[in-house]
């Protein structure tokens, strides 16, 4: 799929392609002759470069993608699974991708899936751990595990049921049937569907909408969400935005000051509010 906008390569990568454009960090699987699916080194660059657009002030929203336009992802790659997890050149077996949707997770920035072709298996897990999904019409989603010998019953079974709800979860990984595009969006797995040849240009002006909006604001949104549904460490990343704000303020300002200055702290003059 040519894309139409001028991306800047960030960093050079050997299974992802990494690129900026207009406040939008690009993660793009390269691996179009395997549908997309991803190795331990796939996965180690997809986790490198999250963290970079995590850091990058330039960068508000981060797409997940996958080159090619057949497949956005379509899981973890066979022909390397061992015994243990997915075998790299270190010949050491991992799971590292459920490190990445950890990521996927916590970064403060909106992060959406832009799926063109198949969302499969593991990769079907990455679309729905992202905060939004855009759909091509060409879109297929679905779970394999029981077919092919695993599960994720991390965020891959729990927050699929909180996102199409317990019955429809347990259907789509105990049948592992795909679903079209227009399926997706019908049970809530997708926000929206749109022609192939249009994917990138509405996914760009939805990031372009987010763009506009306070970055605190869905900073503690994205953390409240998740609060909810993750228990202590939910409320871990909703009190850490918590400080982060108070550290903003004069309050919490002249605790430090009055510290550094060898004297008594006056909160006195801070509003307490009813
Ligand atoms: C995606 C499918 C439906 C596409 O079908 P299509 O268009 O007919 O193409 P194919 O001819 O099948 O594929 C083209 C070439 O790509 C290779 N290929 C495709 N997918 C994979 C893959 N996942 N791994 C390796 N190779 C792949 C094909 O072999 C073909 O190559 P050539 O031309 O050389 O023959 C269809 O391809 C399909 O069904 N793919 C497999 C989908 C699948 O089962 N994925 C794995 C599911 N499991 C996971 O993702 C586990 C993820 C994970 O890491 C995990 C996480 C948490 C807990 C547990 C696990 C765990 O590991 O179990």
């Amino acid at each position: 799929m040519q894309s139409n906008y001028p991306w800047q390569p960030i960093k050079e990568y050997q299974e992802i392609l990494f690129s900026y454009y207009n406040g939008i960090a690009k993660i793009s699987i390269n691996r179009p002759h395997k549908r997309n699916a991803f190795t331990p080194q796939t996965v180690k660059e997809m986790s490198e470069a999250m963290e970079l657009a995590r850091q990058d002030e330039r960068v508000g929203v981060i797409i997940l993608t996958g080159e090619g336009g057949e497949a956005f992802c379509s899981g973890g790659d066979q022909s390397i699974r061992g015994h243990g997890g997915y075998v790299g050149e270190d010949k050491v077996p991992r799971l590292n991708v459920l490190d990445l949707q950890m990521q996927i997770r916590r970064i403060p920035k909106p992060v959406i899936a832009m799926v063109a072709g198949y969302a499969i298996g593991g990769g079907h897990v990455l679309h729905v751990v992202c905060d939004l999904s855009i759909a091509a019409e060409n879109a297929r989603f679905g779970q394999t595990g029981p077919k092919v010998g695993s599960f994720d019953g991390g965020f891959g079974a729990s927050y699929l049921a909180r996102v199409v709800g317990q019955k429809k979860a347990r259907e789509i990984w105990f049948l592992c049937d795909q679903y079209d595009a227009q399926e997706a969006l019908d049970m809530g797995l997708v926000n929206k569907v749109v022609p192939l040849e249009q994917l990138e240009e509405v996914t760009i002006a939805w990031c372009q909408k987010i763009l506009e909006k306070s970055p605190i604001a869905l900073r503690m949104l994205k953390a409240s969400f998740n609060a909810e549904l993750d228990g202590q460490a939910g409320i871990q990343q909703l009190a850490g935005d918590a400080t982060l704000l108070y550290y903003l303020s004069e309050e919490a300002k002249e605790g430090k000051d009055a510290f550094l200055e060898k004297r008594k702290p006056d909160f006195s003059k801070f509003p307490k509010f009813p």
